[in-house]
């Protein structure tokens, strides 16, 4: 059975592809091997597996590899059938939740400009950052009418899945830059569904340890702002 075959997960650990895959395999309860890469000295078997782009993660089911983080989610939706449904069956459903996953990738681009940036480059950045998670805060009220987002271990999916790779750090972010970034006055639907996904064991399992988190957003900070400079 298609179950039982050996899953390896080629992965980095400060990709959120590549937790987005992790967290699907621990929210369904898929054994899995971890293989971390040094992306700047790729292994064989990675460019074997994923030759067009090279990159992580790569899921190998029975030896046979497959790359793009969501597509590999709906391969862990279509071949394993316990545990939470990852995407509604419904087409509609599948189309809408599809869409947000793809924009939520924005936000996300976008406070990376922000860590990346100083001065009015960065004040132009906040003001993108907000205007952006307006658009995510309404879109949410479509998936969660009644205001309030219930989230739990049996009702979970893609979308929480996209979104807490994203924002799931967002307050060692928030710290690191010294900024408000999901204000919950101002975004409450969006905040409190975060938190909710955050409580999750598999995502608490998942979060890479606060230091080295910071020392990333450090190295990417100065990485920068050196190269703006020269
Ligand atoms: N669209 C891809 C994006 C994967 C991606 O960008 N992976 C990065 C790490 S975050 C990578 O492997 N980069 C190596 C490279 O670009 O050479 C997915 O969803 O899986």
């Amino acid at each position: 059975m298609a179950e039982q075959k050996k899953v390896i997960l080629h992965g980095m650990w400060a990709s959120p592809y590549v937790k987005r895959v992790e967290l699907a395999l621990k929210l369904k309860g898929i054994p899995y091997e971890y293989v971390e890469e040094d992306l700047s000295n790729k292994s064989d078997l990675l460019l074997e597996y994923n030759p067009v782009y090279k990159k992580v993660p790569v899921l190998v089911h029975d030896g046979k590899p497959i790359s793009e983080s969501n597509l590999i989610i709906e391969y862990i939706d279509e071949t394993w059938k316990h545990g939470p449904q990852l995407l509604p069956q419904d087409p509609y459903k599948r189309a809408q939740l599809r869409f947000w996953v793809k924009f939520l990738q924005e936000p996300f681009e976008t406070i990376l400009v922000i860590i990346k940036t100083e001065g009015q480059a960065q004040e132009q950045a906040i003001k993108e950052l907000h205007e952006k998670l307006a658009l995510l805060e309404n879109g949410m009220k479509e998936f969660f009418p009644n205001g309030n987002p219930c989230v739990d271990d049996n009702n979970v999916g893609l979308l929480e899945i996209a979104c807490v790779v994203f924002f799931g750090a967002f307050k060692v972010h928030e710290e690191f830059i010294g900024i408000k970034l999901i204000d919950p006055e101002k975004f409450p639907l969006l905040f409190s569904w975060l938190l909710s996904i955050t409580e999750l064991q598999a995502v608490k399992e998942l979060a890479p340890p606060h230091q080295k988190v910071v020392d990333l957003l450090h190295f990417i900070r100065q990485k920068a702002l050196k190269s703006t400079a020269a």
